[in-house]
This record gives structure tokens, sequence and C-alpha cells, in this order.
């Protein structure tokens, strides 16, 4: 199981810091839509679903959490985001599972689709099924 993290070029002079991403450039997709999430209640673990077509890259752009990504397959990784220029590509066939935020978090996440409730695959059960099925079609 590949886990793609990218290390985005920060612009950094005596003022601070300032990254810029650009679809096709330094994302790998139209970029439709963005969202963030912060005031995340302690121990909460958001997420549990994987998607049948969305992808997306995970910026913590400040403070911590954790990323677990299952490809339904067995494997497993954790990969902590604690970098504001680091992004996680999650692709559609991952579940994936955010954790352990730091009090002052905030995940933003570039998604290539809108929002769509029906791209969601909310059952674990029916993630291996289908993860399965996918690995069977590859062989
Ligand atoms: C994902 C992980 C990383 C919207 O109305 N529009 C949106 O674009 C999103 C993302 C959510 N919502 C609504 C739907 C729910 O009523 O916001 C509420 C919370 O969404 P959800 O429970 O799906 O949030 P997470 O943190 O479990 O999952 C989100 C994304 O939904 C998901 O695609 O991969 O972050």
């Amino acid at each position: 199981m590949q886990v793609v993290k990218y290390v985005f070029q920060p612009h950094g002079d005596e003022r601070g810091q300032l990254v810029a991403l650009e679809e096709f450039r330094d994302i790998p997709f139209r970029i439709k839509r963005v969202y963030y999430m912060y005031d995340t209640v302690a121990d909460v673990v958001r997420g549990h679903h994987a998607h049948k077509s969305l992808e997306q890259i995970l910026i913590c752009i400040h403070g911590s959490c954790k990323i677990l990504l299952d490809n339904g397959l067995g494997e497993k990784k954790i990969i902590p985001l604690e970098k504001p220029y680091e992004g996680l590509y999650v692709s559609n066939d991952m579940w994936r599972e955010m954790y352990d935020f730091s009090p002052d978090a905030v995940l933003m996440v570039l998604a290539s689709e809108l929002y769509d409730e029906a791209d969601y695959i909310r059952d674990y059960g029916a993630f291996v099924a289908y993860a399965r099925e996918r690995a069977a079609g590859r062989e």
C-alpha cells in the first residue's frame, strides 16, 4: 500500500511563509471543492468511510492530527500530519479515519469533486467487499 505525501514549496522571506497550490501543478487533479475542519473535540474520530470516485489532498494547515488509511485488503497505515506544507493524497478507495487532533488543529481538504453523499461508502463490510471486487478485477 503506497502512501503519497506531498511536500509543497514554501515561499519564505523575512515576513514569513506562503504556500501556493495550483491544480495540475502541485495538486494532481482539478480542485472543485475546499473544506476544512477546526475546533475538533478531543478524542473524536472523524471519517469512517471511503469514496467511489473522490480524490483528495489533506493538509493540516495548523496544529496536528493523524490519518488512518485502510485499503480494505488487510493493509493499514497511520500518517501524522503536522506541517502546513505537507499534503496527504487520499484516493477514493481508501477507508479513512482522522483522529488525535490537537486543540488548535485546522485540517484543510482539497477535493476533486463537489459534495455528493451518493459517492460515500459508509459501511465497513460493504467497503471490504468493494475493495476485494476491485482487486479481483485487476488480477
Ligand atoms: C472525507 C474526510 C477527509 C457538506 O455539506 N459539504 C462537504 O463538502 C462536506 C465534506 C461535508 N458536508 C456536511 C455533511 C455532514 O453533515 O458536513 C457534515 C460533516 O461531514 P462528514 O461527517 O462527512 O465529515 P467527516 O470529517 O467525517 O469527513 C470529511 C468528508 O466528508 C470526507 O469526504 O474524506 O472528511
